[in-house]
């Protein structure tokens, strides 16, 4: 190996038996920033023009190939050379060049290697195309390059789902070459030696294979509904289905609607939700502390709630043993987690082996003594104060003083739970939402007296559980609760002046969501929120606004889609709007006074943001959360806001029409 020539600061290579290798080390993912672009374009003018070089082999330094372009230079103004200027020096070389990928090679990276003229990636490597994740195309060649060759239908799969594929996949795809094991530098570097002076497989020169045109057209179909107006997948559907066409007019087209796509409102949202997740896991007084170490979980209560949280834990490894009151009815909670299991089996989830080592992992009981050797037990039994201060007693008395308990309550206040045990310390809300096997969001209460490494152990065995937690202080409802009863008050409101449930739902689902919150009451059913209404009623506050309309129609049975009627009517299980509901808002209306007035599409969604935003203010007023970015992220995670509008802080930035 010659000595190491430093081509930029983020780029170096040495020469290894004539063939140049150029490594970019760009901490902490390698992402393609200026300087990389720079060190790469200089790099290549070297083996072009050295007559002692052969080829060129191109790999990352650490455990990523290349994370992307750096997101961090969208919104800046552009630095030359672009990476799709980069991207075609490396595909027009007149000498051999081989991506070696050590490890992730996304987005720009992915696309810096399909430009290279073969690809040997470690067996640990992913490759994908995430753009549309972050509301862009791809922009430096991978909607034409990908399609050349792995074919449109496969093509259009990664590219509008944005999904990484892991080394086995990517061989089988086509989009690498090989899987190499040990020394892959060294491989790589004698494929660069046999291709020196052979004719070179440039991907761009290759011809798209044909297909079916009605085939393509049903795949893109599917996508651009499935999309819910954002922009990015249409885009990219539109860029990947035109592949055939001569490789520079697509490039151009490409490159365009990247640029306009990157400036867009939406890809700002995204970035911002990106950004938001990774600040998240940056939590106050964390610095330096170590979790707990935990293997097996206790779960008590083995109802719908208590089964979502056992299959996620189940299927990131750990040891499960439930809990519920008697024997049979535990017996119950295993055949419901088996049950679980078995569809994620027939849906392939899991396979068999999978299933096997998951279901020997899981036990129940009806003793809480069996859960003397857990390491963390979270409860997931009925959200009522006295039950759950009794099971944390019982608990208390049974299991290692260095366990970590965790309550899964959604209204109650858990600092009183804590203050009902022995060692409040070791005591933190650990807040699911249904079905928990399925929804990403956690909300991680810290108590007033939650020991640092018992949060540290909450959010990493979340983690873990492949969740998204959100540390949250104590408060009714925590954030998203809040924050949904803000929204769900300011749509009452609306209700009363002058707009109907179905009108507000289609204000929200045009705007994103995927269903109006009215919808959503009577899918879940409207009996839970009525009994917390009924227990609340001595405690509130005479002189604030009330909204009877909810409790009128659950006093005439409505109680949503199981009772066939709640806010709209279910004949035949399809829901339709009922002009009896409209009676009962017209008659509240009426009761107080109003004067309805009508609303636009535009005015109600105002005011519901607003509403939600405002919230959010007295959230991080009171210290509750720590962030406007952890709001978004418990809306868009836990509440179906759509993510491509960035959580309602961030939507409040600029007006809800202002996209560009
Ligand atoms: C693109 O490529 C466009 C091109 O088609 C066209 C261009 C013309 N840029 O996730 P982690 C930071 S668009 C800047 O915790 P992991 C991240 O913020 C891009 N920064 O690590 C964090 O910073 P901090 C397409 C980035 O090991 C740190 O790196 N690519 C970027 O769990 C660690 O991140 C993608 O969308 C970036 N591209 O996972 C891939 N990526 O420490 C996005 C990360 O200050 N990235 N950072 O909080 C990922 O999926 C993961 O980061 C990756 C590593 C799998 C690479």
């Amino acid at each position: 190996m010659s000595e190491t020539t430093a081509f930029s600061a983020t780029v170096s290579a040495a020469t290894r038996d004539g063939v140049l290798v150029v490594t970019i080390d760009n901490a902490p993912v390698n992402a393609t920033s200026a300087d990389v672009r720079n060190g790469l374009e200089k790099a290549l003018a070297r083996a072009e023009s050295s007559t002692d070089v052969n080829g060129v082999v191109i790999t990352g330094a650490g455990k990523t190939f290349i994370g992307g372009a750096d997101i961090k230079e969208f919104g800046k103004p552009a630095m030359e050379p672009t990476l799709p200027a980069v991207i075609q020096k490396i595909e027009d070389l007149s000498k051999p060049v081989v991506a070696a990928l050590n490890g992730a090679a996304l987005g720009g990276g992915l696309e810096v290697a399909l430009a290279c003229h073969y690809r040997i990636t470690s067996p640990a490597a992913q490759v994908g195309l995430p753009e549309v994740k972050l509301g862009i195309v791809p922009g430096a060649g991978g909607t034409q390059r990908l399609p050349r060759l792995i074919g449109i239908p496969a093509a259009l799969d990664l590219i509008t789902s944005g999904r990484s594929v892991k080394a086995e996949e990517a061989l089988s795809l086509g989009i690498v070459d090989e899987i190499g094991e040990g020394d892959l530098v060294g491989t790589a570097v004698s494929i660069a030696g046999k291709f020196a002076g052979k004719p070179l497989r440039r991907t761009g020169e290759l011809t798209v294979p044909v297909v079916d045109p009605t085939e393509i057209e049903k795949a893109s179909a599917k996508i651009r509904a499935k999309a819910r107006g954002q922009k990015a997948p249409a885009e990219a559907v539109r860029l990947v289905t035109s592949s055939a066409r001569p490789l520079a007019e697509g490039l151009t087209d490409e490159r365009a609607t990247f640029l306009m796509l990157r400036d867009s409102r939406e890809a700002a949202a995204l970035r911002h939700v990106f950004f938001a997740e990774r600040e998240a896991s940056k939590v106050d007084g964390l610095e330096g502390i170590a979790p707990r170490p935990v293997g097996r979980i206790g779960i008590c209560g083995l109802g719908l709630m208590g089964s979502g949280i056992a299959v996620a834990a189940l299927g990131a490894g750990y040891t499960v043993i439930g809990l519920d009151q008697t024997p049979d009815v535990a017996e119950k909670g295993h055949e419901r987690i088996v049950g679980l299991l078995e569809r994620n089996l027939a849906s392939g989830r899991l396979d068999q082996a999978g299933f096997d080592a998951q279901k020997a992992r899981l036990s129940v009981t009806a003793l809480d003594s069996d859960l003397a050797f857990c390491d963390l037990i979270i409860e997931a039994v009925f959200d009522d104060l006295d039950v759950k201060i009794d099971l944390f007693r019982r608990l208390d008395r049974v299991i290692r003083p260095d366990a970590v308990l965790a309550t899964n309550t959604s209204y109650l206040n858990p600092d009183e739970i804590a203050a009902a045990t022995a060692h409040p310390e070791r005591v933190l809300g650990l807040h699911f939402f249904s079905p928990a096997h399925v929804m990403r969001l956690v909300e991680v209460v810290r108590c007033a007296r939650t020991a640092p490494d018992v949060l540290a152990t909450g959010l990493s065995a979340a983690k873990k559980l492949r969740k998204l937690p959100i540390v949250t202080g104590v408060t009714e409802g925590f954030i998203g609760n809040r924050i949904f009863s803000a929204y769900r008050r300011e749509a009452e409101f609306l209700l009363e002046d002058g707009a109907l449930p179905h009108e507000i739902d289609a204000a929200l689902e045009e705007y994103g969501f995927p269903m109006g919150l009215f919808a959503v009451y009577d899918m879940a059913g409207l009996e839970i929120a009525w009994a917390r209404r009924k227990r609340q009623a001595a405690s509130r506050d005479p002189s604030a606004r009330y909204v009877e309309i909810a409790d009128t129609l659950c006093e005439a049975g409505r109680m949503g889609q199981k009772s066939g009627r709640g806010w709209y009517a279910y004949p035949d299980g399809k829901r339709i709007i009922d002009p009896e509901v409209t009676i009962i808002i017209e008659a509240a209306r009426a009761k107080k006074g109003i004067v309805p007035r009508h609303f636009s599409r535009d005015e109600i969604l105002k005011r519901l943001l607003e509403a939600m935003a405002m919230e959010g203010d007295a959230l991080l007023a009171q210290g509750i959360a720590a962030r406007p970015g952890d709001i978004d992220l418990v809306m868009i995670n836990g509440y179906g806001f759509p993510s491509h509008k960035g959580g309602p802080m961030f939507a409040r930035i600029e007006p809800p029409q202002s996209d560009t």
